[in-house]
């Protein structure tokens, strides 16, 4: 065999969905036609990102969408997953952009993917408070009578475990609060919001939904016991108490009695947020090592962690970083991937990974090839092992607004020339276009 054929991709079923991803408010700008968002409130207060810049104008992929569908159609995916924003659809003709932009990609063939909730919550809302998640449930109705007749799969929430993690456990996301364990009420209320949401899209006739939780392994720095154990609550915190109740109908053990239940008990809310799914959205960008609490304070892919946490993050020696600092473990997609299969059996529905992908500068962003290639093939490895995954998808089309980093991480396959707003396909976006092109188009429905 030739070197190439030595590397060739191997092959991917029929119909597999290759796509790419981004949100509302890393993207969107035009903040003047819309209402105020939680983020909003939080980029106006001091030192919350990192070179002091704001998503009010992003990537104005607002104004230039129809500039991104064409770089989408050229790209030759089959799914474009976008997130819809709350404050936009609140104020007035707020549908009207994504009314547009669900046409512009029909008309390109590309199957549109909105994931309704992004972090982006409306400014006065608190996922504290339960009747956040109605609110949340009617919100979605209005979206799906008015996008469901050219709109197919959905998706609920991004990674309510970040959200609840960053934006109101440590506070370096907005709302920026730091209700370390008091926080476990916002998670359990965006994991109603889903259940609700789910029910809210199937009422308007939606198929195919899902939901898209942050995953990745936890790899106990040690085999000792504290080690274990610690590494054990991290992967519940992180992992499990995102995926059980969703897959299963229960919190993992001991967390349910953390969560505020309803008139009805928490067997009532966890039958919502169990309701059953069409398929089950993974993003995955690296797995942690987690040991015993060493208390001092940590750092944890550029977040300082509190030292009063039952667990540390240590680094993952011996891999290549990512400009983020993150370590490039591809073969972490295929154990999460596999353990997700034991773990859940036939409660699993089929996989989707969500989000995929890397921070590095640069247009000739070979280090994104790399990581981008290996995680491919280790998740054509899992395909292997009998895990059942129909699509992939890459974070992120553009380089954007990457939160409290600002604009300083570049996640994109096409370069964004902030100043000018210019857009220039990397190296990386010629690979994946040969990749998706070779692997054969996914038809629209
Ligand atoms: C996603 O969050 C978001 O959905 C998206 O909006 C964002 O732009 C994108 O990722 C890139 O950040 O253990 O040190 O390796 C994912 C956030 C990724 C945060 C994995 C923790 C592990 C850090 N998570 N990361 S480390």
């Amino acid at each position: 065999a030739t070197e190439s054929d030595a590397h060739a991709m191997p092959r991917f079923p029929e119909g597999f969905l290759w796509g790419v991803s981004t949100s509302a408010h890393q993207i969107e700008g035009a903040a003047d036609l819309r209402g105020p968002s939680v983020w909003d409130e939080f980029t106006a207060g001091p030192g919350r990102v990192k070179d002091g810049s704001t998503a009010a104008v992003a990537c104005d992929h607002y104004h230039r969408y129809r500039e991104d569908v064409a770089l989408l159609a050229d790209l030759g995916v089959g799914g474009y997953r976008f997130s819809v924003s709350w404050p936009r659809v609140d104020s007035p003709g707020g549908l009207g952009f994504y009314d547009r932009l669900v046409d512009e990609l029909c008309a390109a063939g590309v199957r549109p993917v909105p994931t309704l909730f992004h972090w982006d919550l409306p400014a006065g809302l608190d996922w504290r408070q339960r009747d956040t998640a109605s609110r949340f449930a009617e919100y979605v109705s209005r979206v799906a009578d008015r996008l469901g007749d050219r709109v197919g799969k959905w998706i609920t929430l991004n990674e309510p475990a970040e959200h609840t993690l960053l934006g109101h456990a440590l506070g370096v996301h907005a709302p920026g609060e730091r209700l370390l364990f008091d926080a476990l009420p916002v998670a359990h209320h965006q994991l109603l919001a889903h259940g609700l949401a789910v029910r809210a899209l199937r009422a308007s006739g939606a198929a195919d939904v899902g939901i898209a939780n942050s995953h990745g392994p936890t790899w106990p720095a040690s085999e000792g016991a504290a080690d274990r154990e610690a590494a054990e609550f991290y992967d519940v915190l992180l992992n499990r108490m995102f995926a059980d109740p969703v897959l299963t109908g229960r919190y993992p053990e001991g967390v349910g009695e953390l969560m505020p239940g309803s008139a009805g008990g928490i067997d009532a809310d966890l039958e919502v947020i169990a309701e059953p799914l069409d398929w089950y959205g993974v993003n995955y960008y690296a797995p942690t090592r987690v040991g015993a609490p060493q208390g001092a304070r940590i750092d944890f892919g550029g977040v300082t962690l509190p030292a009063e946490l039952p667990f540390s993050v240590v680094p993952v020696e011996g891999r290549p970083l990512t400009d983020f600092g993150w370590p490039v473990v591809p073969e972490g997609l295929t154990e999460l991937l596999t353990g997700f299969r034991d773990r859940y059996g036939d409660r699993l529905p089929p996989i989707v990974i969500t989000e995929n992908g890397c921070s590095y500068d640069g247009l000739d962003d070979r280090d994104r090839i790399a990581y981008l290639d290996g995680h491919v093939r280790a998740l054509h490895r899992a395909l292997e092992a009998g895990v059942d995954v129909r699509g992939y998808f890459v974070w992120s089309l553009l380089d954007n607004f990457e939160w409290a980093e600002g604009y300083a991480r570049r996640f994109g396959l096409v370069h964004v020339d902030f100043t000018t707003l210019e857009r220039t396909p990397k190296a990386s976006y010629g690979w994946y276009r040969d990749l998706v092109r070779g692997a054969g188009r996914t038809p629209v429905r």
